[in-house]
């Protein structure tokens, strides 16, 4: 039998928690209603937001030195599911799973999407992967994928996407995230120009087969794996991209994928303007492409970002529908808590940004004064929201606290039993 995170638990661990809860929410209550702000609103608001996990995040992560693989680890994308369902019962955010291919190709198709949905799970963004070669893949991606000098080589990265597109179409997924390593180590081993050109010829042909009511979503990366230059390497280059390919074709927006103190609210306040917003993979930074939780180093960055986001919200911006997904390496955490965490805190700067008095900061805009529009979203992000969000959870039937629920579950332990440890050496984020 596989140990499960049942309702019962997870309602006795609240018990403990209620009674401060509702004496924390009537005081936030009493104080936003001074406000003007309805705090029930706000609540609602933080029921229906959603997030996607990545199934590669609830294993344990690592970095090109070494992965320490932590107790109960699931082996197959199945003990995957497991694991993002108790992501989602603790936190009632996080439905939607988006797979990496072939990390989590299934033998069945069909047995996986029944699986996951009978755990109330449904596939968000597939992923497809010509950053690494497969055993028995007939040719390498060591020099690039979609942007290869060799069009056998193209071909073969182009055919690996149809075939997730496929996958996809089975599995009930509506779009499908392009990310490529190409490009160059050293000056003049990669033709910037004709990269370009190859790669979009490429992603010509995916594009073109793209499914029924698609979406096609490209994520530039400043670099890693590739040191010197990176063919979409930023936010321009992939913009020019979804521009030339179609109405179907946006562009993606991993945090970690900038150079430190890039603006990257201002990135996604011009894809929003450009209509060209495909959404995000959520994590934080303090240097590279780190993958950390969401929230942990820059929260203020994440709630200008939301600030953005809920901006275009409010105004109904035709076609503004942006797919929020985590992208995560959990290196030293135990993944499901930071994964859970992770989802609390993007709930967290959602909630912040609905609290900003957006009539009061126009006006200081149109005012020129910035001081007090400068406070106007700090009074929102200084606000602790802290029990709309678990007066949320625990309305939706998921944990007052989360990471409590979780530890005193004993649910890592059970699983450590149940999966006993690969032998598996190596490094790398998965
Ligand atoms: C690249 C990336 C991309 C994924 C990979 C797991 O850094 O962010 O989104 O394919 O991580
Ligand atoms: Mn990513």
């Amino acid at each position: 039998m596989s140990f499960e995170l049942d309702a019962e638990r997870i309602a006795a661990e609240n018990r403990k928690g209620l009674g401060p809860l509702e004496d924390d929410y009537a005081h936030l209550g009493r104080q936003l209603a001074r406000r003007g702000v309805d705090i029930e609103a706000l609540t609602k608001r933080a029921m229906a937001f959603r997030v996607s996990v990545p199934s590669w995040g609830v294993g344990t992560g690592g970095t090109r030195f070494a992965r320490f693989p932590g107790p109960g680890e699931p082996r197959n994308v199945f003990e995957k599911l497991e694991d993002c369902e108790v992501v989602f019962k603790l936190t009632r955010s996080t439905p939607g799973i988006s797979l990496h291919i072939p990390w989590d190709k299934p033998d069945s198709p069909a047995e996986l999407r029944s699986f996951a949905q009978a755990r109330g799970l449904f596939f968000d963004s597939m992923n497809s992967n010509t950053f690494e070669d497969q055993p028995a893949q007939p040719l390498s991606y060591k020099f690039g994928s979609l942007s290869h000098t060799d069009p056998a080589v193209r071909r073969q990265a182009v055919e690996h996407n149809l075939e997730c597109l496929e996958l996809g179409v089975k599995l009930g997924a509506r779009s499908h995230t392009v990310w490529i390593g190409d490009g160059g180590n050293f000056p003049g081993q990669v033709h910037t120009r004709k990269a370009l050109e190859r790669y979009l010829e490429s992603l010509g042909q995916i594009y073109g087969a793209l499914p029924e009511g698609w979406r096609l979503f490209i994520e530039h990366k400043l670099y890693e794996p590739a040191f010197y230059s990176t063919v979409i390497n930023d936010w321009g280059v992939s913009y020019y991209c979804v521009r030339e390919l179609g109405e179907r074709a946006f562009s993606l927006v991993d945090l970690g994928h900038h150079a430190p103190n890039v603006n990257i609210e201002m990135i996604v306040a011009r894809l929003i303007q450009f209509g060209k917003l495909a959404g995000f993979h959520f994590n934080d930074s303090k240097y590279g492409d780190d993958d950390l939780d969401a929230g942990s180093i820059k929260p203020f960055q994440l709630f200008l970002i939301f600030n953005e986001l809920v901006d275009a919200e409010l105004e109904q911006l035709p076609g503004f529908d942006p797919a929020y997904m985590l992208d995560q390496s959990h290196n030293v955490t135990d993944p499901i808590e930071s994964l859970a965490t992770s989802a609390v805190e993007l709930v967290r700067a959602y909630v912040q940004a609905h609290l900003v008095d957006r009539a009061g900061l126009s006006e200081h805009q149109d005012r020129n004064d910035p001081l007090m529009a400068l406070r106007t979203l700090k009074d929102a992000f200084t606000t602790d929201v802290g029990p709309i969000l678990a007066m949320a959870r625990h309305r939706a039937g998921g944990a007052i606290d989360p990471v409590a629920t979780f530890r005193t579950s004993g649910y890592r332990a059970q699983k450590a039993k149940e999966r006993p440890a690969e032998a598996r050496r190596g490094a790398g984020i998965v």
